[in-house]
């Protein structure tokens, strides 16, 4: 590892899979930031699922990069609620897009992970040598099974084939253009969601899943974007590599800091027959500091911008 730009994206023609989602999305605007226009395509023109049309399309295209953001995401009650697509849906999309890269030649790949790869009671801050040393969280087993999965992908055809295929952690993520299903949606725009609409209707009280007690670590994906970009320049590596905001939360603090910045001003009342999930989840992201990277958006900013964007778009 070095500081020296190992592989500058400039001039690169670098194909965002998965550009309407919260990281593709940021993804898109950094590039465009950087005067880069990436290639995109749209759900409705590609399954990435069905491996004849995305070796197809690939080829077509010929990406010198692709950056890997396309996945079946959710909160913990989506993951709890639909396994079979959390897994299948994303080993399908891995499997075609790593394998499709390889044989159209594309130069470099970056693969998106998550925090919730590593075990349940992993120590924290989390290490990315922790991969695979004890049990996964229950809840989010068969999106983490299929994520692990994907950073042994990179890994096996870099270690077959010489592919400069990286991986990237990333803690949990929030922001403007966030899914904000009460339902399957993460904790900060189901959150946010309905402490607005507690606010419209004049509620005394908003409920919180869980215990309150879970600890979380939130980045804004504007500031993911960078650090995945810079990731792209600066490394090349057989393992993977977290990315967190460096503190964490817990859910209370979170909920309290949500209502302060949709204006609720109710009571949180804690659900306890929701699911906590994992208790604490808080990487070690010395590689990427190691890079120069660092967050700009800190949590109060992130979730005023968040909602400001929930007001504009989305309500
Ligand atoms: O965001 P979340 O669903 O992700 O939940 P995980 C985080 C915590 O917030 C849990 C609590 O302890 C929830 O019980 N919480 C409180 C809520 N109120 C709410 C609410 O209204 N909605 C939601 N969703 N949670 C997911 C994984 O786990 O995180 C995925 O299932 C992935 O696989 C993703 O890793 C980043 O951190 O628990």
């Amino acid at each position: 590892m070095t500081q020296d730009i190992l592989y500058p994206l400039d001039d690169k023609r670098i194909w965002v899979a998965g550009h309407t989602g919260l990281v593709g999305a940021s993804l898109v605007r950094a590039l465009q930031d950087r005067g880069i226009e990436p290639l995109t395509v749209p759900r409705g023109q590609l399954d990435l699922r069905r491996q004849t049309e995305t070796q197809d399309w690939i080829n077509a295209h010929k990406p010198d990069v692709i950056i890997l953001a396309a996945a079946t995401v959710g909160g913990i009650a989506a993951n709890m609620a639909r396994p079979a697509e959390f897994i299948y849906d994303n080993l399908m999309i891995e499997a075609n897009v790593i394998h499709g890269a390889y044989m159209a030649g594309v130069e470099k790949m970056l693969c998106l992970g998550s925090s919730c790869i590593y075990p349940k009671d992993a120590l924290n801050p989390i290490t990315e040598d922790m991969l695979l040393s004890g049990a996964l969280e229950p809840s989010n087993a068969p999106y983490a099974l299929a994520k692990i999965a994907g950073i042994e992908l990179c890994q096996s055809y870099r270690r077959q084939y010489g592919c400069d295929f990286i991986t990237a952690m990333p803690c949990n993520l929030y922001g403007p253009g966030d899914n904000f299903d009460v339902q399957g949606g993460h904790v900060i725009p189901a959150l946010m969601r309905r402490a607005h609409a507690a606010k419209l209707s004049g509620e005394k009280a908003l409920e919180v899943w869980g215990t309150g007690t879970p600890r979380r670590e939130f980045l804004y994906a504007s500031d993911l974007a960078r650090g995945l970009l810079t990731l792209l320049e600066h490394y090349s590596g057989a393992d993977p590599v977290n990315i967190g905001a460096g503190i964490d939360i817990t859910i209370a603090d979170l909920a309290a800091a949500i209502a302060a910045a949709v204006g609720f001003d109710g009571d949180l009342v804690f659900d306890a027959t929701k699911p906590d999930g994992v208790h604490q989840k808080l990487l070690d992201s010395s590689v990427m500091r190691g890079l120069r990277w660092a967050p700009q958006v800190g949590l109060a900013q992130g979730l005023q911008e968040t909602y400001r964007w929930f007001l504009d778009e989305y309500a």
